[in-house]
């Protein structure tokens, strides 16, 4: 089979969003008619149960710019980029939200900025079309994560993102990690950069992420620390916990063994004997973990 020439691919992830699609694909047409560039749509749906997988197929039919690959069930945005990703054969990716609320008009935009040497451009939704509480957790998760990785982002989880192919090909998305590309990819040492962005308000349909999304963020940032920061070194981590910990225990038993064996001090109901004991064990069990964390990680090399 000869290889098209691709210079874009727009990925696209979806879960039953089967009122957006024509109208998206049409609003990425007039676009990419407009960059002139020659370009693939692929569009994955993750599980959809509602009629998305036949409208798709309908649009195939008319624009042969278009591919979709379909999961058999729900596996989660994450695997759905990270397909996107596998089967992209553009030079530049973009990804998008398929639900209308990102742009298509900003993929100009998105690409000027990687042409000026940047690996992932990110988009900013400065005036943000959702409700208040989405909103203001979003600014809190993206404050914090900033903070604790040091990116200098307003706005992480952007859908609308233009990424050059070395950057899915190094990076590895799985999990909920889509939530966390920019801090992937600035760990790997690739430029990262955003712009302001336009953002609409849902037009059909209803958000797919419901509370869930704020406890599993925070999960997630705990695993994007641990990836980023210690999983080269994870003694390092496990190491100084369970170091610490024994230290304690170890000092409160030395303290109940002085009480006992000097002052004739009963340690029968003395619960602190308790927590030297458990603190003990703990950091015993913390560096065994560290111990092993670097095992594996030799042994992969
Ligand atoms: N592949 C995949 N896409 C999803 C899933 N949930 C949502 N999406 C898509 O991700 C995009 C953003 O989802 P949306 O529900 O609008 O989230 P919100 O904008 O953060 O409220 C839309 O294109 C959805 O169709 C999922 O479980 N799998
Ligand atoms: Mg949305």
């Amino acid at each position: 089979m000869n290889k098209p020439n691709v210079n874009i691919s727009i990925v696209i992830p979806l879960l039953n969003e089967e009122e957006s699609l024509v109208e998206l694909h049409s609003r990425i047409g007039e676009v990419l008619d407009s960059m002139s560039r020659p370009a693939e749509i692929i569009f994955i749906d993750d599980g959809s149960t509602d009629n998305s997988m036949q409208v798709l197929r309908n649009l195939h039919e008319r624009d042969n710019r278009i591919r979709v690959f379909q999961f058999r069930k729900n596996y989660g945005k994450s695997a759905a980029l990270a397909k996107g990703f596998a089967v992209a054969r553009g030079k530049t990716i973009i990804t998008m939200d398929a639900d209308l609320q990102d742009d298509p008009g900003e993929m100009p935009h998105l690409m000027a900025r990687i042409e000026e040497g940047y690996d992932l451009v990110s988009g900013w939704k400065k005036e943000r079309k959702d409700p208040f509480i989405k909103r203001n957790t979003s600014k809190l998760f993206n404050g914090f994560t900033c903070k604790l990785t040091g990116l200098k982002m307003h706005d992480i989880n952007c859908g609308l993102k233009a990424y050059r192919r070395e950057v899915t090909d190094t990076i590895n998305v799985y999990g909920q990690l889509h939530r966390f590309l920019p801090v992937l990819a600035q760990w790997e040492g690739f430029k990262v950069s955003e712009i302001v962005v336009q953002h609409h308000a849902r037009k059909y349909g209803t958000t797919k992420f419901g509370l869930s999304r704020f406890t599993a963020g925070f999960f997630d940032l705990i695993t994007v620390l641990f990836i980023t920061r210690y999983t080269k070194r994870p003694l390092h981590l496990f190491g100084s916990i369970g170091l610490t910990a024994f230290l304690i225990g170890t000092g409160i038993s030395a303290y109940l063994t002085i009480d006992r064996l000097f002052f004739e001090k009963y340690l029968s109901n003395r619960p602190l004997l308790w927590l030297g004991i458990v603190l003990i064990i703990l950091g015993v069990q913390f560096v065994s973990i560290g111990l092993l964390g670097e095992m594996i990680t030799e042994s992969r090399k």
